[in-house]
């Protein structure tokens, strides 16, 4: 079953004949193009993408049955998907408010003269938790760009550079390559590595303490995220202790990571090791999320995430302990849930790396 029929099952659910988005992160899972401000209309007669002439001649990004047709219009948008839904005969439509402003909602219920307008948020919410083999394949290729960065960083990073150049280096890497920027990049050291997600400062990374980097490349749009924490020179014997810590954790995470459980089980296998070691008030944050066409995706592997994990859902496995005023570890791969297991898409080195 491709995208649209999967979503006019759930629009029946919902009492709806039609739908309409226009946050670009659906648009663009739904439509198969990279159309930041277009808007996508699904009809029973007639399901398109409505573009400006910014996008005239643009092409998809993936050449499967899940790209719409693209329709260029000089028409204000929201008129023409009117234009669409009232020609088709629809009634009701449900607007995907998940990025719709209070104006904009008042904005479409104003034009949508004949046909009422039901506003539900995260109409795809559960439909993108689990990717298909396009949405892996992209992934893989942003994995391998973000990989690569690490491979090439190992050979540059020196404690004469500050966090700040050592940011830029890995993003300079990534753009090279063709890729897009993750999200901010983590590059710190010393007492800022102690906080989860610190700022790069202009402050050399220096010797015998934790450099963390967190980042990650995007292709198509998808995302990758990963973290590798190394130490430039020595690490002492609590440095060591901490870290294999977070390494073996971040094993008994990937070893029970698989589809068909909750995310509390997952979370819970990694940490009820880091407090049998006594770090237990160290580890602040959840185990991972999901990662697709956006950098945070539900479901996760948290305390509180009780639903269970579909096949193919793309996760991070990420544990970490944080020491404040002194240095922090983290240690992040991605994988992908299968039935028995999962498989892990990261193939950076984690064994305590000592340059
Ligand atoms: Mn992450």
């Amino acid at each position: 079953m491709n995208k649209i029929d999967k979503i006019f099952n759930i629009l029946k659910k919902k009492r709806c004949d039609s739908a309409v988005f226009n946050d670009a992160v659906n648009v663009r899972y739904i439509s198969g193009y990279n159309a930041p401000d277009g808007i996508v209309v699904l009809t029973k007669k007639k399901s398109c993408l409505l573009v400006d002439y910014r996008y005239n001649g643009l092409k998809p990004e993936r050449n499967d049955d899940n790209v719409l047709e693209l329709v260029v219009t000089a028409t204000p948008l929201v008129e023409a998907a009117y234009d669409i839904l009232h020609t088709s005969g629809a009634k009701s439509a449900a607007l995907d408010t998940s990025a719709m402003s209070y104006d904009l909602v008042k904005k479409f219920r104003g034009v949508f003269d004949s046909v009422k307008c039901v506003g539900i948020s995260g109409i795809c919410k559960e439909m993108r938790s689990s990717k298909d083999e396009y949405e892996l394949d992209m992934i893989r290729k942003a994995q391998k760009i973000t990989d690569d960065a690490f491979d090439y960083i190992l050979g540059k990073i020196s404690p004469e550079m500050t966090e700040n150049e050592l940011a830029a280096e890995l993003e300079y890497f990534i753009r090279r390559r063709g890729g897009g920027i993750s999200f901010d990049t983590i590059a710190v050291s010393g007492t800022m590595s102690a906080v989860p997600h610190g700022t790069p400062r202009d402050v050399k990374i220096g010797k015998n303490t934790f450099v963390t980097m967190d980042f990650g490349a995007t292709w198509n749009g998808y995302h990758a995220d990963m973290t590798r924490t190394v130490v430039l020179g020595k690490a002492d014997d609590d440095m060591k202790t901490v870290y294999n810590t977070v390494l073996e954790a971040q094993k008994r995470g990937l070893a029970a990571a698989r589809a068909g459980i909750s995310g509390s089980e997952v979370d819970e296998a990694a940490r009820t090791f880091i407090a049998e070691q006594g770090f237990g008030g160290n580890f602040t944050h959840s185990l991972g999320h999901s990662v697709g066409l956006e950098i945070h995706e539900a479901p996760g592997f948290s305390k509180m995430s009780m639903s269970f994990l579909p096949v193919n859902a793309v996760v991070t496995v990420e544990p970490g302990i944080y020491i404040p005023g002194k240095y922090g570890v983290r240690i992040e791969d991605m994988v992908v849930l299968k039935e028995d297991g999962s498989i892990n898409l990261t193939s950076s080195p984690k064994e305590l790396i000592e340059l």
